[in-house]
């Protein structure tokens, strides 16, 4: 216990020395409900939403790993509006937490409020998502996926299953969120890709804001326009199997008709994978906690971290579905 103690008497210390926030955790904010000692660590975060299995499976992952890690987690959901993080972020820095995380929602407008944190002496970590700002000491570090590589995986799934196809393959496209980072990086990726090869023709486009209601909607459009769909490529598992009611309601079979790649594993897309009725995912791990509570305490102890954390992830086929099914944590 005494050795507990003692450990977190230096965090606070070395914390204090390099400016890291130190003289805030005594008095930041509300004290913690149990074990509040003055050398918590209190973490301010700002959440995307809650649009999607993904998103639900990472905020659990915070939450938890932030209980087991003996951190004070402040939590916000901002409803997939910039404004609503850029708003939680100020209140964060008002009530003077000792480190700040968000994952967020679009990559461009940062500036400001991160010049505000640092002003304020809190250090910013970015989860999951990225931001296009050119000054990189705005945050310490960011972790999570390659986007532009899952865009990659996806593509090239499709280039070996027509490898030996000689007419056109007609792909139709559901994006993320506008002007987020994996919604940029999973089409570049993957026209990067498909471009390689004229015969691949994306004839459809648009974003259906990584929400199962919004990836019906936009394929209901794109079914009617498009009668000669081959494949369908969506940013998430979400919009994939919103996608999947449209198709079926269109007298058409998922998985066979249109080929399906979509991007997450999560529970029901991986279910859907072993069903046939998606045919391929790229992995996107959501399990993000544990990885950033050890970010931030080293942060915050003036450790050095990597300016880059990227998450390690594979891809699943229908049969790599059915294995690995019953023992998915998400
Ligand atoms: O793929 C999607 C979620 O930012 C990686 O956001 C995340 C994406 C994830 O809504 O399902």
């Amino acid at each position: 216990m005494f050795k507990k103690i003692m450990a977190l008497v230096a965090v606070g210390v070395l914390a204090t020395a390099c400016g890291g926030g130190g003289e805030t955790t005594a008095d930041g904010g509300a004290p913690a409900a149990s074990g509040g000692g003055d050398s918590t660590i209190t973490m301010g975060f700002a959440q995307v939403g809650a649009e999607s299995g993904w998103r639900t499976a990472n905020t659990k992952s915070v939450q938890e790993s932030a209980k087991a890690a003996g951190i004070d987690l402040k939590f916000s959901d901002a409803q997939q509006k910039q404004e609503n993080q850029i708003k939680a972020i100020r209140s964060y820095i008002q009530q003077k937490v000792d480190v700040i995380a968000f994952s967020p929602v679009v990559e461009s407008g940062w500036d400001t409020v991160l010049q505000e944190a640092k002003a304020a002496n809190i250090p910013v970590i970015l989860t999951d998502r990225a931001v296009d700002s050119a000054d990189k000491t705005l945050y310490k570090t960011f972790l999570g996926s390659d986007f532009v590589e899952e865009g990659k995986k996806a593509g090239q799934w499709l280039v070996e299953q027509y490898a030996s196809e000689t007419g056109d393959v007609n792909i139709v496209e559901l994006q993320g969120t506008t002007g987020s980072a994996p919604a940029n990086d999973r089409k570049s990726g993957f026209a990067e890709v498909i471009g390689a090869d004229p015969k691949f023709k994306v004839i459809a486009s648009q974003s259906g804001d990584f929400t199962r209601a919004k990836g019906k909607e936009v394929m209901d459009a794109f079914l009617k326009a498009h009668p000669d769909i081959d494949v369908l490529y969506a940013h998430n598992d979400d919009m994939g199997l919103g996608a999947i009611e449209a198709i079926e309601g269109a007298g058409k079979v998922p998985g066979k008709d249109i080929k399906i790649i979509t991007v997450d594993a999560v529970k029901d897309g991986m279910q859907a994978l072993a069903d046939g009725k998606i045919n391929y995912i790229v992995e996107c791990s959501p399990l993000l906690g544990p990885q950033l509570m050890d970010l931030a305490k080293k942060v915050l102890a003036g450790e050095t971290v990597p300016d880059r954390v990227v998450t390690e992830e594979t891809t699943f086929t229908q049969e790599q579905a059915k294995q690995a099914l019953p023992t998915r944590q998400y």
